[in-house]
Protein backbone atom coordinates (compact mmCIF):
# COMPACT_ATOMS: atom_id res chain seq x y z
CA UNK A 1 0.00 0.00 0.00
CA UNK A 2 3.00 2.11 1.18
CA UNK A 3 4.59 1.32 -2.03
CA UNK A 4 2.20 2.04 -4.06
CA UNK A 5 1.61 5.06 -3.02
CA UNK A 6 5.12 6.21 -3.15
CA UNK A 7 5.39 4.92 -6.89
CA UNK A 8 2.03 6.62 -8.14
CA UNK A 9 3.72 10.13 -6.47
CA UNK A 10 7.09 9.52 -8.02
CA UNK A 11 5.18 9.02 -11.77
CA UNK A 12 3.23 12.28 -10.99
CA UNK A 13 6.25 14.22 -10.46
CA UNK A 14 8.10 12.69 -13.27
CA UNK A 15 5.07 13.25 -15.38
CA UNK A 16 5.09 17.18 -13.71
CA UNK A 17 8.59 17.51 -14.73
CA UNK A 18 7.79 16.50 -18.40
CA UNK A 19 5.27 18.29 -18.88
CA UNK A 20 7.04 21.28 -17.99
CA UNK A 21 9.73 20.28 -20.27
CA UNK A 22 7.35 20.23 -23.05
CA UNK A 23 5.57 23.29 -22.56
CA UNK A 24 9.14 25.20 -22.71
CA UNK A 25 9.96 23.41 -25.43
CA UNK A 26 6.63 24.05 -27.54
CA UNK A 27 7.13 28.13 -26.33
CA UNK A 28 10.56 28.33 -27.14
CA UNK A 29 9.69 27.53 -30.76
CA UNK A 30 6.64 29.23 -30.65
CA UNK A 31 8.68 32.36 -29.56
CA UNK A 32 11.73 31.75 -32.11
CA UNK A 33 9.34 31.29 -34.98
CA UNK A 34 7.03 34.58 -33.70
CA UNK A 35 10.60 36.70 -34.01
CA UNK A 36 11.52 35.49 -37.19
CA UNK A 37 8.37 35.94 -38.87
CA UNK A 38 6.95 39.36 -37.06
CA UNK A 39 7.06 42.67 -39.20
CA UNK A 40 9.26 45.18 -38.15
CA UNK A 41 11.98 42.57 -37.29
CA UNK A 42 14.73 42.04 -39.55
CA UNK A 43 18.40 40.32 -38.24
CA UNK A 44 21.52 40.44 -40.04
CA UNK A 45 23.81 37.05 -39.25
CA UNK A 46 27.70 38.64 -39.48
CA UNK A 47 28.74 34.73 -39.56
CA UNK A 48 32.58 33.44 -41.49
CA UNK A 49 33.45 37.10 -42.04
CA UNK A 50 30.36 37.87 -44.03
CA UNK A 51 26.96 39.46 -43.13
CA UNK A 52 23.63 37.36 -44.38
CA UNK A 53 21.71 38.02 -46.19
CA UNK A 54 23.71 40.17 -48.12
CA UNK A 55 21.09 41.89 -49.56
CA UNK A 56 18.32 42.91 -46.87
CA UNK A 57 14.70 45.25 -47.67
CA UNK A 58 12.89 46.68 -45.55
CA UNK A 59 10.22 49.37 -44.64
CA UNK A 60 10.66 52.59 -44.03
CA UNK A 61 10.94 52.53 -39.94
CA UNK A 62 11.31 49.15 -38.93
CA UNK A 63 14.14 47.85 -36.85
CA UNK A 64 17.63 46.49 -38.50
CA UNK A 65 19.43 44.16 -35.86
CA UNK A 66 22.94 43.08 -36.61
CA UNK A 67 24.32 39.91 -34.24
CA UNK A 68 28.16 38.81 -34.63
CA UNK A 69 28.25 34.97 -34.49
CA UNK A 70 32.37 35.28 -35.31
CA UNK A 71 34.88 35.38 -32.47
CA UNK A 72 36.14 38.20 -34.59
CA UNK A 73 35.09 41.64 -33.47
CA UNK A 74 33.46 43.47 -36.32
CA UNK A 75 31.63 46.75 -36.79
CA UNK A 76 28.26 47.78 -38.93
CA UNK A 77 29.56 51.49 -41.12
CA UNK A 78 27.50 53.33 -43.81
CA UNK A 79 29.05 54.10 -46.43
CA UNK A 80 27.56 57.28 -46.66
CA UNK A 81 26.67 57.74 -42.90
CA UNK A 82 23.40 56.83 -43.66
CA UNK A 83 23.22 55.81 -40.17
CA UNK A 84 25.68 56.00 -37.10
CA UNK A 85 28.11 53.76 -37.56
CA UNK A 86 28.51 50.47 -34.92
CA UNK A 87 30.84 49.73 -32.22
CA UNK A 88 33.51 47.14 -32.73
CA UNK A 89 31.05 44.21 -32.25
CA UNK A 90 32.04 41.37 -30.11
CA UNK A 91 31.28 37.36 -30.17
CA UNK A 92 26.91 37.45 -29.83
CA UNK A 93 27.19 41.30 -29.44
CA UNK A 94 24.28 43.25 -31.60
CA UNK A 95 23.38 46.45 -33.10
CA UNK A 96 20.03 47.89 -34.47
CA UNK A 97 19.31 50.94 -36.21
CA UNK A 98 15.79 52.35 -37.50
CA UNK A 99 15.76 52.54 -41.23
CA UNK A 100 15.19 56.16 -42.03
CA UNK A 101 14.07 57.19 -45.63
CA UNK A 102 13.54 55.21 -48.44
CA UNK A 103 16.60 54.06 -50.42
CA UNK A 104 19.82 51.67 -51.24
CA UNK A 105 22.17 52.35 -48.09
CA UNK A 106 25.20 50.40 -48.68
CA UNK A 107 27.32 48.81 -45.29
CA UNK A 108 30.73 47.69 -44.55
CA UNK A 109 32.96 46.48 -41.73
CA UNK A 110 35.88 48.86 -40.95
CA UNK A 111 37.92 46.31 -39.91
CA UNK A 112 37.92 43.61 -42.48
CA UNK A 113 36.27 47.21 -45.65
CA UNK A 114 35.82 43.57 -48.03
CA UNK A 115 33.09 42.36 -45.79
CA UNK A 116 29.85 44.97 -47.63
CA UNK A 117 26.18 44.48 -47.29
CA UNK A 118 23.16 46.18 -48.46
CA UNK A 119 19.72 47.59 -47.32
CA UNK A 120 16.95 48.24 -49.12
CA UNK A 121 14.44 50.84 -47.60
CA UNK A 122 10.93 50.67 -49.07
CA UNK A 123 8.44 53.03 -47.90
CA UNK A 124 6.32 52.03 -45.51
CU1 LIG B 1 34.68 42.56 -39.80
Amino acid sequence: MFTLIKTQKYSAIVFAISFLFLTNFTLGQDQKETSAASPGHNQIVIKDFDFSPKTLTVKSGEKITWINRDDEPHTVVSVEKQFKKSTALDTDQEFTITAGAPGTYTYFCSVHPKMTGTIVVEKS
